[in-house]
């Protein structure tokens, strides 16, 4: 199968270019292990800044969870196993900083997967879309955790209910991203952001990171609460209209929801 990424090492800096654009770099299963290769690979180099980006001028930075992959029914669509989840995981463990560098739309997961990542650099015309209502999905706990670290509840909410894209310069305002730079400097402009992180020392940096997931992490939750949930989401999966979500992405059409 061709890849679906390609990597390049610049000094202390890794480049991860997502670029499978006949499928608007959908976060499948054999692309998301390729990201994951790269990062391992990277962290065993002892590289100190890893960048993640789309092919240059990609239109879509990434549409998100490959829908193809989603159970259509009776599976919990985001378990702990699925890529999506891996994919976050990794971005969170990895011991350096990771660099999201932005052109073209974020959609759905691929939301989660920019947020989860240490910094942001936009290029002004990048939007960022949650989609789970779009298509009737129970999105995870820890996906909700990552969305509330990246904004505040009451965008989280809109973002969420609305399913419709924000700019990024709505989303530099509010605090989610950290630049928005034009096209023709982005490159340039987060290669700087890099080298300076990489001048720094690397231990310091990796203890500050895990500090940091661990405290963004650190919401109580009672297991009764995580049960609810869980139950609730299962009502989700199991639902007419979740299965109606999945086939109408499949089959090209706008989704017919009933509530049930
Ligand atoms: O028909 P072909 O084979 O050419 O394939 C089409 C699309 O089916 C495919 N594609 C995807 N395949 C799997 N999963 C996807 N998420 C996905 N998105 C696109 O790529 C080919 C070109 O798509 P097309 O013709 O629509 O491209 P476009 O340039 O007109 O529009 C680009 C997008 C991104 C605006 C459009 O493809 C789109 O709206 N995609 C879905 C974005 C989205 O809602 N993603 C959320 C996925 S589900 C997810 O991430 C979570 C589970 S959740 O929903 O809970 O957040």
């Amino acid at each position: 199968m061709p890849s679906s990424t390609h990597t390049e090492v610049r000094g202390p800096i890794g480049i991860i270019t997502l670029d499978n654009p006949a499928k608007r770099n959908a976060l499948s299963k054999p692309l998301v292990d390729e990201v994951m290769a790269a990062l391992a690979d990277f962290a065993q180099r002892r590289l100190r800044v890893t960048i993640l980006r789309a092919q240059p001028g990609a239109p879509v930075f990434s549409a998100g969870h490959d829908i193809a992959e989603l159970p259509e029914s009776r599976r919990d669509p985001l378990g702990w196993d699925d890529p999506l989840r891996y994919l976050v995981r990794e971005i969170e463990n990895h011991p350096a900083p990771v660099i999201a560098m932005l052109e073209g739309g974020v959609w759905g997961g691929a939301c989660e997967t920019v947020f989860a990542c240490d910094l942001i650099v936009a290029a002004p015309e990048v939007t960022f879309a949650v989609t789970p209502a779009k298509w009737g999905v129970p999105y995870n706990i820890s996906g909700m955790l990552t969305f509330l670290n990246a904004a505040s509840p009451r965008i989280v909410r809109e973002m969420a209910y609305t399913a419709k894209p924000i700019s990024a310069e709505r989303a530099e305002r509010l605090g989610m991203i950290n630049y928005v730079v034009p096209s023709s400097e982005l490159e340039a402009f987060t290669l700087a952001l890099a080298g300076d992180i990489a001048d720094n020392a690397p231990l310091s940096i990796a203890v500050m990171k895990e500090q940091l997931r661990i405290l963004a992490g650190a919401k109580p939750m009672s297991p009764q609460g995580y049960e609810r949930i869980q139950g609730l989401r299962r009502a989700v999966y199991d639902s007419h209209d979740y299965t109606e979500g999945i086939r109408a992405f499949k089959e090209k059409r706008k989704p017919v929801f009933r509530g049930d």
